[in-house]
């Protein structure tokens, strides 16, 4: 097992050191400015640190872990901080420090022909989305935190988003990675290629690893054309049985060109509205469950409008759809996503909530929701279960929000117990216990629960093989 590194505080000297690598603008250590980076992003953690560290390159970042290593002082990488897990946010010791990439935020290439970004790791998602659209192409990981997260984040807690159905996980959009190792050396698999089988491909061990392997300086991404034709509905569905009819009928119709297909029950809407300005229910009377549905053709005449109403026509006569309006202009599309993207902070707005974000095979959602939701409220009826999210991927963030009349911290209280009674239903059904938030320090006891044994000793050994002395991010997901 890899030693902690969080068990002293920095020498004065180190900290010191620290400071002359990053030069003036590149450190932060007054409590009141390193507040805003010590507190997750739901609010149910706060650390301390000893110092923030913004380098403003890969040399700095190299020179900050060799002294970090020498000196056995902890780090903490961090993004944007928006992970939903405590993933960024240090321990209470005091003892670590913040490595925030915010200061690296250059786009290093864009290359058309070769359908190509190079980005440094601190890039706001949003800018190299605009990036890309200004090169007419297309990057399309997307979600609801792009306007602060960062891409060394996402590739990071290999996010998943709204697009993933067409276009994979923020694993399957990375060509390759420069990656500072906790003894400082630079690791440079930044290539642009799409085949490469000579050894083991490095760079998926830092996908998906916390920060807990080494430090993503800079990234190659796949880009795709900007499509021209997108047709977007949000349908008002019979069921959840018809929710999954509805997804295999519009992969069909689109012919296979569903770009999200996201589902949303009645409470979610009914929150959105209530706590976010400016959001609207698209339909005029009110339904148990929708459907947010996407198609994207590359060629401005791709038929997408015509597939949509295809769709939706035969989905109206088998009485799979109870009502549907299709976004007749971008501002209407953005209102839809504007609902859909608006739940998670109405959803905080509203009181505390437990959540989970679940997968299962994709045919195994009604059974899930069902046995789950009942489940949940045999153990604390009044409970009010707010599902909604990628159903497409098999993924719900299977939330539920305190009951009206309880108080706030005695319903926060049950998460242990709520978050077992949902897990055992989705390890039961072959599904996973987060499917695209990461471990962090909330789901690190789930992780011991649910992993296997095998898989967990797995996982150490790289752990220890990168970081032989435990300096990145302890504490988290292991
Ligand atoms: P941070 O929160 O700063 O860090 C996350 C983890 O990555 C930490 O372990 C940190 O140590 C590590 N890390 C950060 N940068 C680096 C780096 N350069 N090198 C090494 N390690 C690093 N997630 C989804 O998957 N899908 C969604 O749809 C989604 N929607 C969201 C909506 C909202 C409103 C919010 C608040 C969050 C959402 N998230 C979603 C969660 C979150 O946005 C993602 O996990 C995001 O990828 C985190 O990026 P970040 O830059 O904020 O990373
Ligand atoms: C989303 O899909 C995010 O909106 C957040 O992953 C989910 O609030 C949540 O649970
Ligand atoms: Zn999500």
């Amino acid at each position: 097992m890899a030693p902690d590194a969080s068990a002293s505080p920095p020498s004065g000297e180190a900290l010191a050191k620290l400071k002359s690598i990053v030069g003036d603008k590149g450190w932060i250590d007054a409590p009141e400015d390193l507040a805003p980076w010590l507190t997750d992003r739901r609010g149910h953690y706060t650390g301390k640190c000893a110092l923030m560290v913004r380098p403003a390159s890969t040399e700095q970042v190299a020179q900050v872990m060799a002294l970090c290593s020498a000196y056995g002082i902890a780090v903490v990488p961090q993004g944007g901080n928006t992970s939903m897990c405590a993933a960024a946010t240090p321990d209470a010791s005091g003892n670590e420090i913040i490595l925030n990439l915010g200061r690296m935020n250059r786009i290093r290439d864009l290359d058309p022909l070769n359908y190509t970004i190079t980005v440094d790791a601190g890039c706001i998602l949003q800018d190299i989305q605009r990036a890309a659209a200004d090169a007419d192409r297309l990057f399309p990981l997307s979600l609801g935190a792009q306007g602060s997260c960062q891409i060394g984040g996402n590739l990071s807690t290999n996010a998943g988003g709204v697009n993933v159905l067409r276009y994979g996980n923020t694993r399957e959009l990375v060509l390759g990675l420069e990656v500072v190792l906790a003894s400082g050396e630079i690791w440079n698999g930044l290539r642009r290629l799409r085949k490469d089988n000579t050894g083991y491909d490095m760079k998926h061990l830092f996908v998906g690893s916390e920060g807990t392997l080494g430090v993503i300086t800079a990234a190659v991404l796949k880009l795709f054309p900007l499509p021209k034709d997108v047709q977007t509905c949000f349908a008002a569905v019979r069921d959840v049985d018809a929710v999954l009819e509805l997804l295999a009928r519009a992969r069909e119709a689109s012919g296979d060109a569903v770009t999200s297909f996201e589902m949303i029950g009645r409470f979610g809407v009914d929150l959105a509205t209530k706590h976010i300005p400016g959001v609207v229910d698209p339909l005029d009377k009110r339904y148990d469950l929708y459907a947010l549905i996407e198609f994207s053709g590359a060629r401005a005449d791709s038929g997408m409008a015509a597939n949509m109403e295809a769709l939706l026509e035969s989905a109206f006569e088998d009485g799979l759809v109870l009502d549907a309006a299709i976004a007749q202009s971008e501002a209407q599309r953005a209102s839809f996503w504007k609902l859909r993207e608006g739940i998670t902070e109405a959803q905080a707005i509203e009181g505390g909530s437990i959540k989970h974000d679940i997968s299962v095979p994709v045919s195994a959602i009604p059974a899930f929701v069902r046995q789950a939701t009942q489940a949940v409220i045999d153990y604390m009826p009044g409970i009010r279960p707010c599902s909604f999210g990628h159903v497409g991927d098999g993924n719900l963030h299977f939330n539920f929000s305190q009951p009206p009349s309880m108080d706030r911290k005695a319903f926060l209280s049950h998460w242990g117990k709520v978050n077992h009674i949902v897990h055992d239903i989705v390890v039961d059904m072959g599904g996973s216990i987060s499917a695209e938030h990461g471990i962090g320090q909330l789901k690190r006891e789930e992780l011991q629960h649910y992993k296997p044994a095998l898989d967990l000793g797995l996982m150490r050994q790289i752990k220890a093989a990168l970081d032989p002395k435990g300096i990145l991010n302890p504490g988290k997901m292991l």
